[in-house]
């Protein structure tokens, strides 16, 4: 028995490396453009190593079994009768509770980090609306408003959110960060773009029939060329 446990732990060591080695590598989502991406993309490599090594850990232990134990021609016996084990029973109900416990603690401390207000930089305001199947964008500092979310770079901004119709979600994949839009309430979502450049908005609810196209444009630019195009605006 002690021989069928070490080959299955080397042989989970092994694929685990692998797996992990590739999945680090793979870029699942684009790079990174806000100051809160960095404790999202950390917990969800750390979501991946963990998910990596159980799988390889389930995967070898069955097709192991399935070869090693299989049964030899001409045999027709029953295998020895199994009553439960205590201390398997035990081990796999623990550790997958301290894992769900660890990453629901660890998932909260990142949920608080990414949603605190930041820094001595006042935040900069913005209304948005999402309706079926478009955003506006309102700037009460500003007094402007705008069907295309324009931020000056590294300035804390403060998004907030509501619906006109039903549940929609603001999401820019390059910021990470997600929050619901919902009829009658406001809910906001920080975040402080790092990075100058072209994204999307994009609706991460499914919001009828015309959801996949319900995006709008995200500019990050400097921060001069932020006032010029409010003042631009404005006019
Ligand atoms: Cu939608």
């Amino acid at each position: 028995m002690k021989k069928h446990i070490i080959i299955v732990a080397c042989l989970a060591a092994a694929l685990s490396a692998g797996l992990v080695a590739f999945l680090l590598r793979v870029n699942f989502m684009p790079p990174e453009a806000a100051a809160q991406a960095g404790p999202v993309d950390r917990l969800f490599d750390l979501l991946l190593v963990v998910a990596a090594v159980v799988f390889a850990l389930c995967l070898v232990g069955l097709v192991y079994s399935a070869v090693v134990f299989r049964r030899r021609r001409g045999d027709a016996a029953d295998g020895p009768p199994w009553h439960g084990h205590v201390p398997i029973e035990v081990a796999w109900t623990i550790v997958p509770l301290v894992i769900v416990l660890f990453f629901s603690v660890y998932g909260a401390v990142v949920l608080k980090d990414i949603t605190r207000p930041s820094g001595p930089i006042p935040e900069l305001e913005v209304r948005v609306t999402a309706s079926q199947w478009s955003w506006r964008f309102e700037y009460p500092e500003y007094q402007v408003a705008s069907s295309e979310l324009r931020l000056p770079v590294n300035r804390p901004v403060l998004l907030r959110l509501h619906a006109t119709d039903v549940i929609h979600s603001f999401w820019v994949p390059e910021f990470r960060s997600k929050q619901d839009a919902v009829p009658g309430m406001d809910t906001i979502l920080r975040i402080t773009p790092n990075r100058t450049g072209e994204y999307k908005v994009e609706c991460a609810e499914m919001c009828g029939i015309a959801h996949a196209y319900m995006l709008a444009p995200v500019r990050v630019v400097e921060p001069s060329a932020f006032e010029q195009w409010a003042r631009e605006q404005k006019r």
